[in-house]
């Protein structure tokens, strides 16, 4: 059979590398609690499309294994692993990406370290933000704060006003973040996020597989018809 005669969605390829995967879904951010393996791993089971490994003022050894098993936990669930400010340690756990806040330098310097092939996001809290990531190389924006959290000292809180009020000015995925739960992502979801990246909501909770579930969920039904 010729290629021309096959379905479409058998000639369809699959992403060649990491970075050619969409940023979307459920994105979960560690904390430093008690049983953090176990709670990710309970949550990957629900259905997380990122998980993001954010630890401060821990030994660059702890980080190293506590990192590698989180990686090991993403490849078992088929979710991307992303390393929070650190590029040294993105660059030795082989992690996925590294996501930059706005004083973690430049996405052009981190893709001159972990190679083309690797996802760099970069948090972002306004639309000059937000365009001067896209237009520095990120492959998708962090965007936030969308409600109060006890998670972070928040400086800036653009809600999901702000997120509508940029949606359509920039091309790159959008990861809203910020007291995100499945009571509120809807409006979230409706203002243009791609994602939802979230802590509390997801590994505070109970059942962290069934909140993470409530979240993907939401995507599911939230999809814009084709
Ligand atoms: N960054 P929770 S808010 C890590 O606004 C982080 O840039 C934020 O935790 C920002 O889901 C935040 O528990 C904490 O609210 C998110």
């Amino acid at each position: 059979m010729s290629e021309k005669t096959l379905p479409l969605r058998l000639v369809a390829t699959a992403p060649k590398t990491m970075r050619d995967r969409s940023i979307a879904g459920v994105y979960l951010i560690t904390d430093q609690q008690d049983n953090l393996l176990e709670r990710v791993a309970r949550a990957l089971r629900g259905g997380v499309a990122v998980l993001q490994y954010r630890v401060k003022d821990k030994p660059y050894e702890f980080c190293l294994e506590e990192g590698s098993s989180l990686k090991q936990l993403c490849s078992r669930f088929g979710s991307l692993f992303i390393v929070n400010d650190d590029l040294k340690l993105a660059h030795d756990l082989d992690a996925d990406g590294v996501h930059l806040g706005q004083d973690d330098g430049a996405p052009q310097q981190a893709r001159e370290l972990l190679g083309p092939n690797k996802i760099i996001g970069v948090s972002t809290h306004n639309l000059e933000e937000a365009l001067k990531a896209e237009a520095d190389g990120a492959d998708y924006l962090g965007f936030g704060a969308m409600y109060p959290t006890d998670s972070k000292s928040i400086t800036h809180m653009p809600g999901t006003s702000g997120l509508a009020a940029i949606r359509d000015r920039v091309k790159l995925p959008i990861v809203a973040i910020g007291g995100i739960s499945p009571a509120n992502a809807c409006r979230v979801i409706e203002a243009g996020a791609d994602a939802v990246a979230v802590i509390s909501s997801v590994l505070s909770a109970p059942r962290p597989e069934v909140a993470a579930t409530e979240l993907r969920l939401l995507f599911n039904r939230l999809a814009p018809y084709p």
